[in-house]
């Protein structure tokens, strides 16, 4: 389906929802077979002669660009750039506690990829953004059933945010054009946000005054306290969920695996979101009470940071665990039994897979 591996595990088929099993998310860089995708309704298949992006609010000159607009009035770039859905690990809330009606994502909600297209600054300084301190809301037309009254699919950023110079339109994926399920023809990517800030399919874009007022940002993706009811919460309850949190998954060896006892490589991604680097990462066979220090892969600004590290495995059961540390000094918690909330969103707890060692 949609051209995905075949064994991706598939969450929902309609609207798709999948990703690649972690042991699939071991290289820097995700092909484009493997990246997850996270739908909120049907994907929307927009034809590019007719497809056109509006710029508007609080803008001295509204735009309405055509495809080839957008690719010739800006400059391209082209960024490796690491997305993350809220939801990842939410596997991991779930063996706390249920969460009805949400996906039981893994540690494959995330991929990291080769992203090209314009700056959204370029585009906002092209149409006379006014004012710095408000935010910048996107709009796509995919209509979905979660919300109770259907509703597209939108959010917004803050316009410092926007305007930083590293958020792209993009309108190629690992070099190719934008495939329809991720977004065609143009989305937005969002370094170091949670995913659900990069909207695909995006029509319009509107400089304002506030937050976007769509269901999947003032409703959905808000870290609820736990005793709280999600079906009664108001908008604008929670936490707005914006930056990544710090968080690591370990990609190999895969869970359930079996091996020799002796040395063993354990690899994986950690990541933090806008404003923080990833600075060390820490591994160890649970009962130890020492951490082995991973070697870090070269830190890249807005991807996530590959890590490997060797231990010394006896024979039996044995649990890997690892944990990441950031630029502020902050750590992962260690249990997401603390974390438990009812959307089930930012499981950043300590990674961990069981092994056997013969
Ligand atoms: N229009 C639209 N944009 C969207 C979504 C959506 O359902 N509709 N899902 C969001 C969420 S929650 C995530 S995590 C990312 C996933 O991007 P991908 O499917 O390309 O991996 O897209 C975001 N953009
Ligand atoms: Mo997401």
């Amino acid at each position: 389906m949609w051209d995905k591996r075949p064994d991706m595990v598939v969450h929902e088929a309609d609207p798709y929802n999948a990703e690649p099993p972690p042991t699939a998310l071991g290289d820097l860089v995700t092909p484009t077979d493997t990246f997850y995708v996270r739908n909120h309704g049907p994907v929307p298949v927009l034809d590019p002669a007719t497809w056109r992006l509006r710029v508007d609010g609080d803008v001295d000159t509204p735009l309405e660009l055509d495809l080839a607009a957008v690719k010739s009035r800006f400059a391209h770039h082209r960024r490796q750039v690491t997305l993350q859905c809220a939801g990842n690990r939410r596997a991991g809330l779930l063996a706390v506690r249920d969460i009805p009606g949400e996906h039981p994502w893994g540690g494959g909600a995330t991929g990291s990829a080769w992203w090209t297209g314009v700056s959204l600054a370029d585009v906002l300084r092209a149409a006379g953004i006014r004012g710095t301190d408000g935010h910048v809301a996107f709009e796509a037309p995919d209509v979905s059933r979660v919300p109770p009254t259907p509703e597209p699919f939108g959010g917004s950023i803050e316009t410092d945010r926007a305007l930083a110079g590293d958020v792209l339109l993009a309108f190629a994926l690992n070099d190719e054009d934008l495939p329809p399920v991720h977004g065609a023809p143009l989305r937005v990517v969002v370094p170091g946000y949670i995913g659900a800030r990069s909207v695909k399919w995006l029509t319009r874009i509107v400089v304002q005054d506030e937050p976007s007022t769509n269901y999947f940002q003032a409703h959905a993706y808000r870290l609820l306290p736990p005793q709280a009811d999600p079906d009664e919460a108001g908008p604008g309850d929670g936490i707005s969920l914006a930056a990544v949190a710090l968080g690591c998954e370990i990609t190999a060896p895969d869970a359930g695996a079996q091996m020799a006892a002796g040395p063993v490589t354990v690899g994986g991604y950690a990541h933090a979101g806008t404003g923080r680097r990833v600075e060390r990462v820490d591994v160890r066979r649970f009962g130890d009470e020492a951490w082995t220090t991973a070697d870090l892969a070269e830190d890249l600004p807005g991807v996530w940071r590959r890590w490997t590290a060797i231990l010394e495995l006896p024979a039996g059961a044995v649990r890997i665990q690892a944990r990441a540390w950031d630029s502020t000094g902050a750590c992962q918690p260690a249990d997401a039994a603390d974390l438990w909330n009812p959307k089930g969103y930012v499981n950043h707890s300590w990674a961990e897979v069981d092994l056997t060692v013969r």
